[in-house]
């Protein structure tokens, strides 16, 4: 009952209300991969750093998505080596020193204390996400790390959906998505997938083996995108709170007409019905997660950021569990939420972490991941 009929119903309820669905194309968007630049001795020679472009049209002014990846050296050259995935916030450029990282191309969100004011990414961001990404530390342990820019697939602001991915599925004659046709974070999600079509083009990744993660926004659209694409293995929600792993029901934090008012290209139109009623959605985001299952879901918040309501991402976490257990896992492994400490994981299938601290991705962060 529950892949027949319950999954299927519940993906088309977050789909048609929530998210919003892909739309079918006039024309079949197929997207190819072109390698752009590689480094065989990256990173003091510790790792090999490659840059893959996805041309989602033909045209050469048309949407692109810039892949970053570094593969770590390891030994026996036909190991294929797993991975982590992930969108970043202002470039790929921003999450490591390395000079060799193609600065982003697109429009990016101004940072004035690093100098950006005009939307163009300089060389003065290089770098500065990167307490965010422990690269050396990935690599140390095996694993590659993949990251793109979110912006590349559609740039986040309000523009009535002219730039982006999305023009690329209007019908003759259409302008904007329609009401239950996708917002941003779908359109992220979607990016995200057509990110794991390029993996399967690089021999040394495992793409049975990809750990999808993603932070307060971009935490919304990994669960969403692994809610979508099962060839997810693993989900990390970093305070992904409203539209994330938070109940909206609770009311509690950012609620659906704040971010609906704040951000109103993140979800369709047909989400903005719930502003101020929330009692009346038919989903709920425990209802998210389970649509991962029973695929490994980490679940992490921060103490002090209540905006995103820890408790709320907890209780979501919590009552997916019968649908995990259901299927043969574990499910949550507590029932009470843990108090706020570093390196104190849930460790079970749905894994939980909460550790002190604000809305950030950091190094206790990692240890969980
Ligand atoms: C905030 C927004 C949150 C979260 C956050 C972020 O402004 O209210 O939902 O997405 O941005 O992405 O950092």
């Amino acid at each position: 009952e529950w892949n027949q009929q319950r999954r299927p119903e519940l993906l088309r309820l977050f789909e048609t209300l929530v998210y919003g669905k892909v739309p079918e194309p006039p024309k079949p968007v197929r997207p190819t991969f072109q390698v752009r630049s590689e480094e065989k001795e990256a990173l003091g020679g510790t790792a090999v750093r490659r840059e893959i472009t996805i041309s989602f049209s033909e045209k050469p002014d048309g949407p692109r998505l810039d892949l970053l990846m570094y593969l770590p050296k390891v030994a026996g050259a036909a190991r294929r080596v797993p991975a982590f995935l992930g969108l970043n916030f202002e470039g790929n450029h921003t999450i490591h020193s390395d000079p060799g990282i193609a600065l982003a191309r697109g429009w990016v969100p101004n940072n004035p204390d690093h100098g950006v004011t005009n939307h163009r990414a300089s060389e003065s961001t290089r770098g500065s996400s990167s307490s965010r990404w422990q690269v050396q530390r990935v690599l140390s342990r095996g694993y590659a790390l993949v990251t793109a820019y979110y912006g590349d697939i559609d740039p986040d602001y309000d523009d009535g959906f002219q730039n982006g991915v999305q023009p690329l599925f209007y019908q003759p004659g259409q302008t904007r998505p329609a009401a239950d046709e996708w917002g941003s974070i779908a359109a992220w999600a979607w990016g995200l997938s057509r990110a794991l079509d390029a993996l399967e083009t690089v021999p040394e990744i495992d793409t049975r083996q990809v750990a999808l993660l993603g932070h307060s926004r971009l935490g919304k659209t990994s669960l969403w995108a692994g809610a979508t694409d099962p060839r997810f293995a693993i989900v990390i929600a970093n305070e992904s709170g409203c539209g994330g792993a938070a109940l909206s029901k609770r009311n509690f934090g950012e609620t659906v007409a704040r971010i609906n008012t704040s951000f109103p290209h993140w979800f369709c139109t047909n989400f903005h019905r719930y502003d101020g009623h929330e009692d009346r959605l038919a989903v709920d985001q425990h209802e998210l997660i389970a649509l991962i299952a029973p695929r490994p879901v980490l679940i992490c918040s921060a103490a002090e950021d209540l905006w995103a309501d820890p408790k709320g991402e907890f209780l979501a976490a919590l009552a997916a569990s019968p649908v995990y257990k259901l299927l043969g896992t574990d499910g949550l492994a507590v029932t009470a939420m843990p108090a706020p400490a570093p390196d104190q994981l849930v460790k079970s299938t749905i894994g939980y972490h909460i550790r002190p601290g604000k809305h950030d991705v950091t190094a206790d962060d990692w240890n969980a991941f």
